[in-house]
């Protein structure tokens, strides 16, 4: 049940009930999962790196659809839209990465009468593109940091924008996202062949040399916002995340709620993201990422249109099943008028291979207040193909430092032996008097990690 929805339609009067999963890994175990919840046949697609992967064995049936190299299979949309038509699948969830933010993708399910599991192409498209996304929610109401008002290409033209925002300036490319083409400029004598660098490498990274310039926040959180809108307009936001604690860009852990967001600036941020969201015909989970500088200071960074990792955090703290919310909007479901209520307190921590390999030895936590999403089974090799993200240990229960503590515990518990992965770090992580002590911002853990580094030199 999900008790976001009006009347449930029963499964015969869906409009699809065969899905494609276009994924592997822990999301399309998790999709599987939701689908057989819900009485949707299920159709694994594999590449010949995962012939013995779970998600092929927990689906109704599987198709290989093409070689280790992503390219040439899971980002292959040729390929996964056949492996629909010979399966007879009428539906296909993307989970995250891969195509889940093609619109090239969204729009091809389209062409082939695919129901996309997602917002429609033009929706990807259009919040895709770094600087369309700012102008369209800038427009909605969304607030922004300060910054240049146009996309610039010319330096000189910058240094006169940047002066009137005031250093320290951040550099950011229109096409970039996660991290690449940024950067930070103290003093204006720097800025020039600054710009001219950060062009050059979003020239290189994305083919698109446009910037744009913001004033740079020097401690600030990232917030998201959980929304989900239904075919008929409505949009609610569910709850948020914290996802503060994050290395080179890759988030480690998250957490929900936020612990240091006041209640006033919640509320701001969940009416602000719906009603802009609502301006712009969305249909869907989506989520809308902020900088947070402080109570009433959020700023919107950009909108992710795919189910998100960390999705599991918002699913213990609402009782919500989100994969089971994306299938009952795409078959027309309507929602509620009021949010959920949020209780609980949960932290995810997302556990990494740093080598691929055969998993000699596997032991998982578990007990109450402990959730485990994962692929991973004795025997398993990890291939070198794709993402290194192995499983997700999510903790929830009454407040944080409970949380805090069992996680800790829970890492420690854990045995994945044959690979190495990143417990010890998570389990030294958690004992951090700054993370305990809530006094980190987004460049902390990267600081940590450099001071890690360097003592290790020293030693
Ligand atoms: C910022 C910022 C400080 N000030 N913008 C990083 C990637 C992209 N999501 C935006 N990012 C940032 N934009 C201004 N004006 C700091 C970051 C940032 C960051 C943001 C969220 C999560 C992790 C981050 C790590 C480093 C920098």
């Amino acid at each position: 049940m999900n008790h976001l929805f009006n009347s449930h339609k029963p499964i015969e009067q869906w409009p699809f009930h065969k899905v494609l999963v276009a994924n592997r890994g822990e999301i399309a175990v998790r999709i599987i999962r939701a689908c057989r919840q819900l009485g949707l046949q299920t159709v694994a697609i594999y590449s010949t790196a995962d012939r013995n992967a779970l998600h092929t064995k927990l689906a109704d049936s599987a198709i290989c659809i093409g070689p280790a190299n992503a390219a040439n299979s899971y980002l292959n949309i040729n390929n996964i839209i056949t492996a629909a038509q010979l399966t007879g699948a009428d539906a296909i969830h993307p989970g995250y990465g891969f195509l889940s933010e093609n619109a090239d993708f969204a729009r091809a399910c389209e062409e082939n009468n695919l129901i996309f599991i997602g917002p429609n192409a033009d929706a990807v498209s259009l919040l895709g593109n770094k600087e369309q996304a700012r102008e369209t929610m800038k427009q909605a109401g969304m607030p922004l940091v300060k910054g240049s008002p146009t996309v610039l290409t010319d330096s000189k033209e910058a240094l006169t924008e940047a002066k009137k925002i005031g250093f320290p300036i951040m550099i950011k490319a229109s096409a970039g996202g996660g991290g690449k083409g940024m950067r930070v400029v103290e003093y204006p004598e720097q800025f020039e062949s600054t710009f001219e660098l950060c062009q050059d490498e979003a020239r290189s990274a994305f083919d698109d040399d446009h910037m744009y310039l913001e004033q740079y926040l020097t401690h600030p959180r990232h917030i998201e916002i959980q929304l989900i809108a239904d075919q008929a307009g409505k949009v609610l936001a569910i709850g948020e995340r914290d996802c503060t604690i994050q290395a080179n860009h890759q988030k480690v852990m998250e957490e929900a709620p936020a612990p240091a967001l006041d209640d006033a600036t919640r509320q701001q941020m969940f009416s602000t993201s719906e009603q802009a969201v609502s301006k712009i015909h969305y249909e869907g989970v989506g989520t809308v990422e902020f900088l947070y500088n402080g109570p009433g200071a959020f700023y919107f960074m950009e909108m992710n249109t795919r189910i998100q990792v960390e999705h599991p955090i918002t699913e213990q703290t609402t009782g919500l099943d989100l994969i089971d919310a994306q299938f009952r909007v795409a078959a027309g479901e309507t929602l509620v008028d009021s949010r959920p209520t949020v209780s609980n307190y949960a932290l995810e921590c997302r556990i990494t291979a740093l080598t691929p390999g055969t998993i000699t030895g596997l032991h998982l936590p578990g007990g109450l207040g402990v959730r485990v999403d994962t692929a991973l089974y004795q025997g398993y090799t990890v291939p070198p193909n794709y993402d290194a993200m192995i499983a997700k240990l999510i903790v929830f229960g009454p407040n944080r430092n409970v949380v805090l503590n069992e996680m800790r515990t829970m890492i420690d518990e854990t045995v994945i032996a044959g690979i190495s992965t990143n417990l010890e770090m998570l389990s030294q992580l958690l004992a951090e008097p700054d993370l305990i002590e809530e006094k980190t911002d987004v460049n902390w853990l990267d600081k940590q990690l450099a001071e890690k580094e360097e003592d290790s030199y020293d030693d």
